[in-house]
């Protein structure tokens, strides 16, 4: 017969943290959120760390190269999805990790004989208001001049006039010589007192362009993940059917880390390819797996098939229809503090220790933060990210707000079949995703500060000043119905929710 365990499938939202005691150093700005990327025996360091404990799910609606640039700048870490072929996989790889700092590709140019109409249309499309002018209208044309916003009025000027009548022709922009460092671009921006500074080949052509902007947000931004040759640092999901050859190219493109995106990783597969991985390229590779959901599955990829991390979660996505669908799954609590339960035990009976990942189905700060407490080393989301503008899917508008479009990995639209499928005779015969719409919510900065800000704040109630003590400290209480209504507001009448300001 079949086992019944005797736990309750729970989730985070039926978890609430106990303040423990707040030291006079306990004050944000004291607190680490350091986490651990890959296995690592005792005192050692391990060898890769994120300084902010957030990754991106793998996934087509979420980590293309912006998103992956943004989040590394931010200290996080994206996983460039697998499902697509391997060379433009590496080729998003390699975008990444060329990336130079602060030179960016003009990706909103006009033509000169582009009306003002066309500058405004664009400016609406791309959100940014300054357009280099090039010979034909593309970013690596011959360079002609600059137009901003700041040039036209535009309900004054006649929007069919052309864009050579009002652009700074290139003889009066200050612009830069290919080859100019980063820190001489910025002093000629400094000098000049202007906000962009176009870079020109010999030939004259436009390579990039340097913001000011850029410059202020580098200087705030001081938990940057950079490798050892000061390149960002980027995740890649793999599979296990084409690992043979994606690898190779992923690790040859630059990969920090690569993670197997499976929904169910507790098999002979991942183990053989994870071995394979190890056997070929050594320490040299990062490579986590998953998702499990069980302390048993977590230490069969720990030390069976020696992954330096493991992701936990089956069914609890945002997008995910898994457990309706199959019938497999877990609570991502009850799965959470199961497998962390046995990280735990794995240190102690070895030394050894292997971060864990909480992935999916966050749907809040609060679910986030449970979590860590909960032994979570780090979380990876993806409805989250989707709802950035990094993401690299068309803003659409529906009923007069901005959404997204937002679709799983095991939803017909992805047609990632490798990562739920055991053989190719299952290739997509039902869905385990689908496919919808998130609405918008600012830039990847503006949603993790608010996330970071409420995590150091908490981490500050329970009187922990790194991860590590905020798990250790962490005192949970389980909540009932009652209690959660209580959580909220009562007999208040809301001004954010409650009131039309329309009236
Ligand atoms: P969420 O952050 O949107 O709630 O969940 C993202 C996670 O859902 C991914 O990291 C992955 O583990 C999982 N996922 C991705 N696609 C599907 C699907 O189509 C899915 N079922 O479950």
């Amino acid at each position: 017969m079949a086992k019944i365990i005797p736990d309750v499938s729970r989730t985070f939202s039926e978890y609430l943290l106990l303040p423990g005691l707040t030291k006079r150093d306990n004050i944000p700005s004291n607190v680490s959120l350091q986490a651990p990327l890959a296995a690592y025996a005792g005192a050692e360091a391990p060898r890769l760390c994120i300084n902010n404990p957030f990754v991106t799910a793998s996934m087509q609606a979420v980590s293309g190269v912006e998103m992956a640039i943004s989040l590394a700048r931010q200290g996080c870490l994206a996983f460039i999805y697998c499902s697509q072929p391997i060379d433009r996989q590496a080729s998003m790889i390699s975008r990444v990790k060329t990336h130079k700092a602060g030179f960016v590709e003009s990706d909103s140019n006009l033509k000169p004989e582009d009306s003002l109409a066309d500058a405004v249309a664009l400016t609406r499309r791309s959100g940014h208001s300054t357009m280099p002018v090039t010979h034909d209208g593309s970013k690596n044309g011959k360079f002609l001049g600059i137009i901003t916003d700041k040039d036209f009025w535009e309900f004054e000027d006649d929007l069919q006039a052309r864009v050579s009548e009002f652009m700074t022709p290139k003889e009066s922009v200050v612009y830069g010589d290919s080859g100019v460092s980063l820190h001489e671009a910025n002093s000629l921006l400094r000098k000049h007192k202007k906000e962009c500074l176009p870079v020109l080949d010999q030939d004259g052509c436009l390579q990039a362009l340097v913001f000011k902007k850029d410059y202020i947000d580098h200087r705030r931004n001081p938990y940057e993940l950079l490798d050892s040759k000061k390149r960002l640092v980027v995740g890649a999901g793999i599979n296990t059917h084409d690992y043979k050859e994606r690898v190779p190219a992923l690790l040859e493109a630059g990969a920090d880390v690569l993670a197997f995106d499976s929904s169910d990783g507790y098999t002979e597969f991942q183990r053989d390819a994870a071995l394979w991985i190890r056997e070929k390229f050594g320490d040299r590779a990062v490579i986590g797996g998953g998702n499990v959901v069980s302390g048993t599955g977590f230490r069969y990829l720990a030390e069976e098939a020696g992954l330096d991390f493991v992701k936990v979660g089956i069914g609890g996505g945002s997008i995910c229809i898994t457990r309706e669908q199959k019938g497999i799954g877990r609570g991502q609590a009850s799965a959470l503090l199961n497998v962390v339960a046995e990280r735990d035990r794995l240190y102690n009976d070895t030394g050894r220790y292997v971060p864990v990942c909480s992935d999916g189905g966050l749907a809040n700060d609060t679910q986030i933060i449970i979590a860590l407490a909960m032994g979570a080393d780090f979380v990876m989301m993806g409805r989250y990210f989707a709802m950035t503008n990094e993401s690299p899917t068309p803003k659409v508008s529906i009923s007069g707000r901005m959404y997204k479009p937002y679709w799983g990995e095991g939803s017909n639209r992805a047609r990632n079949w490798q990562r739920y499928a055991l053989d190719d005779e299952m290739n997509l015969k039902f869905e385990e995703g689908i496919d919808g719409y998130v609405p918008i919510v600012g830039s990847v900065k503006d949603v993790l500060d608010v996330t970071i800000v409420k995590l150091r704040s908490t981490m500050c109630n329970i009187g922990a000043l790194n991860l590590k003590e905020f798990r250790e400290k962490a005192v949970l209480t389980r909540i009932s119905e009652q209690s959660f209504i209580e959580a909220g507001t009562s007999n208040v009448v809301r001004l954010d929710r409650d009131i039309s300001l329309d009236v």
